[in-house]
């Protein structure tokens, strides 16, 4: 079964292809079919709305099946930004060294358990039919005081998990995977189409 994955980020395809490894399933990024130019307007408020509308757009037009992963990271000092708008924070073609290390000035004060956040995954899939199904994943960690480790992407570095002592930037892509909030999410979504595909 060929899924498409309405996806630009080329961090999240190879996450997703780790996460599901199976023989009879073929995960392809819109850069694979063509579809990079596909105008996909994200204007949702929330992690769900935003899946389902990155997948329906694709679905629209390729009447195939569809997923798409919405994503973020809660920083709770912060009132839960950047969240939705992880990505765009301070700018889209911000590098996250300038974003990581904003995020750490702006914790400058917090300490201990006030420096609590998550990262959020929610996967939605549009099936042939139009059915839509979502799951959630999330993974609770808090801000480190200093960006650490050269694995994954993004927020990865300064997202410190205390019970194992290192940032998931740290982490084996297979251990980051095992307990990430994409891989809780894309594992709850394998089981729900286990009996459909
Ligand atoms: P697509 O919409 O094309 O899939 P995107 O990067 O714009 O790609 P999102 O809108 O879902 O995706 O933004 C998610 C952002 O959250 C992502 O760019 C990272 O900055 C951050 N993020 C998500 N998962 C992460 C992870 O596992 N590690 C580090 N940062 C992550």
């Amino acid at each position: 079964t060929k899924i498409i994955v309405a996806t630009g980020n080329e961090n999240k395809m190879k996450e997703i292809r780790q996460i599901i490894k199976r023989d009879d399933i073929q995960f392809v990024s819109l850069k694979d079919e063509g579809l990079s130019d596909v105008e996909i307007v994200e204007d949702g408020d929330t992690f769900e709305e935003n899946a389902i509308i990155k997948a329906k757009t694709i679905a629209d037009i390729t009447g195939t099946i569809v997923i798409a992963d919405d994503s973020g990271l809660e920083v709770d000092y912060l009132d839960k930004a950047p969240g939705v708008y992880s990505a765009r924070y301070m700018g889209e073609d911000t590098p996250y060294t300038v974003k990581n290390n904003h995020i750490i000035e702006l914790l400058k004060d917090a300490r201990g358990v006030e420096r609590s956040a998550r990262f959020v995954c929610v996967i939605a899939c549009v099936m042939p039919d139009g059915n839509v199904i979502t799951t959630r994943g999330t993974i609770e960690g808090q801000i480190g005081y200093e960006e650490k480790g050269e694995n994954g992407f993004g927020y990865d570095p300064i997202f410190y998990l205390p019970e194992k002592g290192c940032t998931t930037a740290e982490l084996s892509p297979e251990d980051k995977n095992e307990i990430s909030h994409r891989g809780r999410a894309l594992t709850a979504m394998y089981k729900k189409l286990e009996g459909v595909l």
